[in-house]
């Protein structure tokens, strides 16, 4: 493809579809016609894909996820095309700022975190791969909310991403379902006959997502919610101009904002609605693509494999069988065992506040057929199993994890010290009536985002170096061992990595007004706030360095820049309050004459996909200290290491397979293993214990409750004080000084830049093997049973 075609066809879209002449395009102007212009090469492999896998009648796979945060398209989109350079002299050629026209891009941030981003991650590996699929969500008009900081605190605001339009969709008004709830349940026969009380429908809107080199293209199909009447023309017209909208306003909301506030009993069901209503519409949509081919419901298991992306599709298990069952005459055990084998479910989490139940009061009153049918289901596995113990309906809740488990043929966790975890906690007794249900899948990342699109520095030096197939093949990464030898590779790999830090610090001093030493570490935390993420450890250990720092100012200090990104749940005080003391402890650190040349705290808001594409490419070290047992994977970890950076972590989630990797003498190990955690947690004094033992955490801690971070105001971080002291939950006391003492070997092993660079170079070449085109393989072999068709 070359650049005068491109330029052709952004000029027309320019003009045809944007209305628009080259004098007075504006950079969205601009920015939409290339998205136009690269979409239009979209369609070619898509459409090919679409009828090769109709005229193969091939397996799909449907991966239904209430997140995904997909970030910005444009740049990914023309790399897996291929187009960089035609697109670059294109833009060039209409005098615009190339750089300039991707950052205009609106961040679908579609997703929450690691679920989502890992939703996203498959999708890009599914189109690479060749398998036939699609992604099915939520069209969320108001995705993640963006954050912005006021005296320290975290706030909130609507983020609006549909502002502009949507240049990557199609809208496909034919493709559209009604979805029912409430109403009632009446006996038709042997089966039921549901009556719902309320309805919306779903519409469809696809988004192709295309694979490397453009050989294949997948769907992400979401839905968007609309009333099944636009508006009450009998109260317009009696002049209740806000009751006529009523109607509307309440079908949308369904797909209004992502993750509703839950706390509240009006949160709760719009959130099972949401759930229900994407759910329903894509098994509505997958059996109407079943029926168009096939005749048999029962032969459902082998033309497609759906995929529950955690619990909150959980309620598939059900509506499927209410299809095959009450809709199509299947007998229900036969439905059932229809049904798992078509479902699959992943767990993503073992904390058991995030493992969702539903108040069956509540499931009964929204989906009446679907709370017979589940208990239909408990009795089915009641009678295969008298003696199991085992209830999905308990205590008055529906357990989803138990209802995913039950109507799955396979379970996976995400990373080989989860699986084994989710086998001895929460699906301990399940797994001893079905050992070979429970399978793990390490969770990856797609080389093609994190590295070629994020990192074109270190791109060009692996290509340059090794040769281009390592973006479809991340293995071969391992090819770049015996050049971590060489002087000149190894020069060029500082070069790339100097160079994406000062990069960076430019950035934070336009943006931020703060720009940083690029010789100083980078030592970055990106993640959501949460207690077990312990980013309150992080921000203890940066104040008993401080300290160290002005007692000792002679020391040798190795300078470093502490940076965190990452926002709270709206509802969670504590991570909130966790955000507040990082930034209070920023504003007096970063103000200090005396330590500021080694040591600065860096916190820009509102952390998302595209701000964790700077910031990973310029990290030196990066931090992974969760409490052992609790983040289940993880794949920023992965993306650190991958791009050369160092890993201080526990024995948590893919920490593991991490070190197994890259080698124990290039990861920086610190803390209890999961058991050791479990152990700790047993001596009610082990908080007390740990600060006692510390003098450094005391002091800390003591700087903290004299308000020195916070004004003179001592009462601020009370409740964050009283948690550690009394509580801990989290372990935090018992691991800081490992914590502490292991971030001074860091500080030494820094001092040595040549071998840092060579144990950073040596994680780069070591991690091809958390590509996510890895994980989507395991998937494909071991629970979808569907083979590329590429
Ligand atoms: O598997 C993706 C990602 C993991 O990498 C993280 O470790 C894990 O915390 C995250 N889990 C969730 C759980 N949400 N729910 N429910 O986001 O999944």
């Amino acid at each position: 493809m070359n650049a005068t075609d491109l330029r052709a066809d952004i000029l027309k879209h320019l003009e045809f579809s944007l209305g628009k002449d080259l004098a007075h395009a504006t950079l969205y102007d601009i920015r939409m016609a290339l998205t136009l212009a690269v979409r239009d090469r979209v369609v070619t492999p898509w459409f090919a894909a679409t009828r090769a896998t109709y005229a193969a009648k091939s397996k799909r796979v449907y991966y239904l996820s209430m997140e995904f945060l997909i970030g910005r398209l444009l740049e990914d989109a023309i790399h897996n095309l291929g187009l960089m350079q035609a697109a670059q002299e294109a833009m060039t050629s209409l005098d615009a700022d190339f750089a300039a026209v991707l950052a205009d891009e609106p961040d679908a941030a579609l997703g929450n975190g690691g679920l989502g981003r890992l939703a996203a991650c498959f999708l890009d590996s599914m189109s690479t791969l060749g398998c036939p699929g699609y992604g099915y969500g939520i069209r969320y008009e108001h995705g993640l909310f963006r954050q912005s900081f006021h005296e320290g605190r975290q706030v909130e605001e609507a983020e609006n991403w549909l502002r502009q339009r949507h240049g990557w969709e199609f809208e496909r008004p034919e493709a559209a379902f009604q979805i029912g709830f409430g109403g009632s349940v009446s006996e038709a026969g042997k089966t039921a006959l549901w009556t719902p009380g309320e309805a919306v429908i779903a519409k469809a809107y696809d988004t192709p997502t295309i694979g490397w080199q453009g050989k294949w293209a997948n769907t992400l199909r979401l839905w968007g919610a609309e009333p099944v009447r636009a508006f009450d023309l009998a109260a317009f017209n009696q002049g209740d101009y806000a009751g006529a909208a009523g109607l509307e306003a309440a079908a949308r909301t369904i797909s209004r904002v992502l993750y509703p506030d839950d706390t509240t009993d009006t949160g709760k069901e719009l959130r099972l609605k949401q759930e229900f209503f994407f759910t329903a519409a894509s098994l509505r949509d997958i059996v109407r693509r079943f029926q168009a081919e096939h005749s048999d419901l029962r032969a459902l298991p082998t033309k497609a494999a759906i995929q529950l992306n955690d619990t909150h599709p959980a309620i598939a298990g059900p509506e499927l069988v209410r299809i095959l069952h009450d809709e199509n005459d299947m007998p229900l055990d036969e439905a059932i065992l229809t049904a798992r084998a078509t479902l699959s479910y992943t767990n993503h989490t073992l904390l058991p506040e995030a493992l969702e139940r539903w108040p069956e009061a509540l499931m009964a009153r929204v989906l009446p057929r679907h709370m017979q049918l589940i208990e239909r289901i408990e009795d089915t596995h009641r009678s295969a199993y008298p003696k199991s113990a085992v209830r999905i309906v308990e205590g008055g809740d529906v357990k989803m994890g138990e209802l995913s488990f039950i109507m799955g043929h396979k379970v996976n966790g995400v990373s080989a010290l989860h699986s084994d975890l989710v086998k001895t906690t929460v699906f301990a007794e399940l797994h001893a009536l079905h050992p070979d249900r429970i399978i793990n899948q390490t969770n990856g990342v797609t080389p093609r985002r994190w590295m070629l699109g994020a990192n074109p520095r270190l791109s060009a030096l692996i290509t340059d170096t090794i040769s281009s197939g390592w973006v479809a093949d991340l293995e071969r990464l391992r090819e770049l061992e015996p050049h971590v030898a060489d002087a000149g590779f190894m020069a060029a790999f500082a070069d790339a990595k100097r160079a994406n830090k000062v990069e960076l610090s430019n950035w934070f001093g336009h943006e931020h007004g703060q720009s940083v030493d690029p010789d100083a570490m980078y030592d970055v935390q990106i993640k959501r706030f949460h207690e077990y993420k312990r980013q309150h450890l992080n921000i203890l250990e940066t104040i008993a360095l401080w300290t160290e720092m002005r007692d000792n100012p002679n020391a040798g200090w190795t300078p470093r820049v502490k940076i965190f990104g990452g926002k709270a749940a709206p509802g969670y005080v504590m991570a909130k309050e966790i955000i507040h003391l990082i930034n209070d402890v920023a504003t007096v650190i970063n103000a200090d004459p005396v330590t500021s040349q080694w040591l600065k705290v860096v916190y820009p808001p509102n952390y998302n996909v595209s701000m964790a594409e700077k910031l990973i490419p310029a990290a030196d070290l990066s931090e992974q200290i969760s409490t052992a047992g609790k983040e289940a994977s993880g794949t920023g970890n992965m993306k650190f290491a991958l791009n050369g950076a160092l890993t201080i972590g526990t024995l948590d989630g893919a920490n593991v397979e991490i070190r197994e990797q890259v080698g124990a003498e290039n990861f920086f190990l610190f803390g209890m293993t999961a058991p050791e955690v479990v152990a700790c947690r047993e001596n009610p004094e082990h908080q007390a214990d740990a600060i006692k033992a510390s003098p450094r955490l005391k002091a800390a801690l003591k700087l903290i409750e004299k308000g020195i971070f916070s004004d003179g105001d001592d009462k601020r971080y009370k409740a964050i004080l009283k948690n550690l002291r009394k509580h801990d939950y989290f372990t935090v006391c018992a691991d800081f000084d490992s914590y502490y003492d292991c971030q001074r070997q860091v500080d030494a092993a820094y001092r040595d830049a040549d071998q840092w660079m060579r144990m950073a170079a040596l994680n780069t070449a070591r991690s091809g093997w958390f590509s996510s085109d890895r994980t989507i393989l395991g998937y494909m072999a071991d629970v979808w049973d569907i083979k590329p068709m590429i």
